[in-house]
């Protein structure tokens, strides 16, 4: 019978892409205040520098490529028979342009806006500021990035956990565990009686939950982890 696979990922998958971290020694919350950066709050106060903090990693993003990590997940997902769904922490876009189809970005998107007043939610790729007006409402400094702060529900929770009930093998690569409620998606994978496996560079808060855990760059371990998959069900 084929496996139900849930993957969550965070950003320890995208490192090598050349795109930041949060809790590694040179994170994005080792030199910035996400109190002040990724929190509503912080965003009713300053919004000038939330403004700026994600306008940099949007640029930032617009230069980046997906790596063999976000490939071999895409290319295992195309070739799994049962149900599989890819819940990334990220807000990038690697994993959608690697080609995962399956896909829930739990903390929101960077290439996306989100107008305070309407609620619309469109594409965007350039710099947000509080002169940017929505283009349905067209109200002025209504657009904020597209992104769950702390504090925020975060996106398609009940989809997230319906496939959690069901899981049978749960995979999570790249993330320290410290955010929930992502974090806790290991013990809800455990009480479905899933096999749990860590693929990360280094063990983390949670690792002691993991039934298996393979360390080293996700460059390197996702695809031989993929491909050994594969292999014994070939
Ligand atoms: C919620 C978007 C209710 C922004 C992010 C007080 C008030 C309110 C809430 C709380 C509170 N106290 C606690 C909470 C809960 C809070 C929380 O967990 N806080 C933490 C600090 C304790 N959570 C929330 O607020 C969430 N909302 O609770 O709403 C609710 C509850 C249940 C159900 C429904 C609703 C919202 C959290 C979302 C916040 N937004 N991101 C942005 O990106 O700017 S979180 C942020 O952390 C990123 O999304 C990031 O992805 C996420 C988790 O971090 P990781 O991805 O794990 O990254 P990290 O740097 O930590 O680790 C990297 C890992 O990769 C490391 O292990 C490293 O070793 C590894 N690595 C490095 N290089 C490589 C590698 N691995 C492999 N290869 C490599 N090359």
């Amino acid at each position: 019978m084929a496996e139900n696979i849930v993957i969550l990922t965070g950003a320890g998958i995208s490192a090598e892409s050349g795109l930041g971290t949060f809790r590694d020694k040179d994170g994005a919350w080792a030199k910035f205040d996400w109190r002040k950066l990724a929190s509503p709050e912080g965003y009713g106060e300053d919004p000038i520098a939330v403004h700026d903090f994600y306008n940099a990693r949007r640029r930032g993003l617009l230069k980046a490529e997906p790596h063999g990590a976000h490939q071999a997940l895409a290319q295992w997902e195309a070739a799994h028979e049962g149900e599989f769904l890819l819940v990334t922490q990220n807000i990038d876009d690697l994993h959608l342009r690697a080609g995962s189809k399956n896909l829930i970005p739990m903390h929101g998107e960077l290439f996306k806006a989100r107008c305070s007043a309407c609620h619309h939610v469109y594409d965007w790729r350039e710099d947000l500021s509080i002169e940017s007006t929505c283009p349905r409402c067209q109200i002025r400094s209504g657009p904020r990035p597209h992104v769950v702060w702390f504090g925020e529900m975060p996106l398609e929770m009940e989809r997230i956990y319906r496939a959690l009930e069901s899981c049978t093998l749960f995979v999570a690569i790249g993330t320290s565990g410290t955010v929930y409620p992502a974090a806790g998606f290991v013990q809800d994978a455990k009480a479905a009686g899933a096999h749990t496996v860590e693929l990360c560079l280094e063990p983390g808060e949670i690792s002691v939950l993991f039934d298996e855990a393979i360390y080293g760059p996700a460059s390197e371990v996702v695809p031989h982890f993929v491909e050994t998959y594969l292999k014994s069900r070939a």
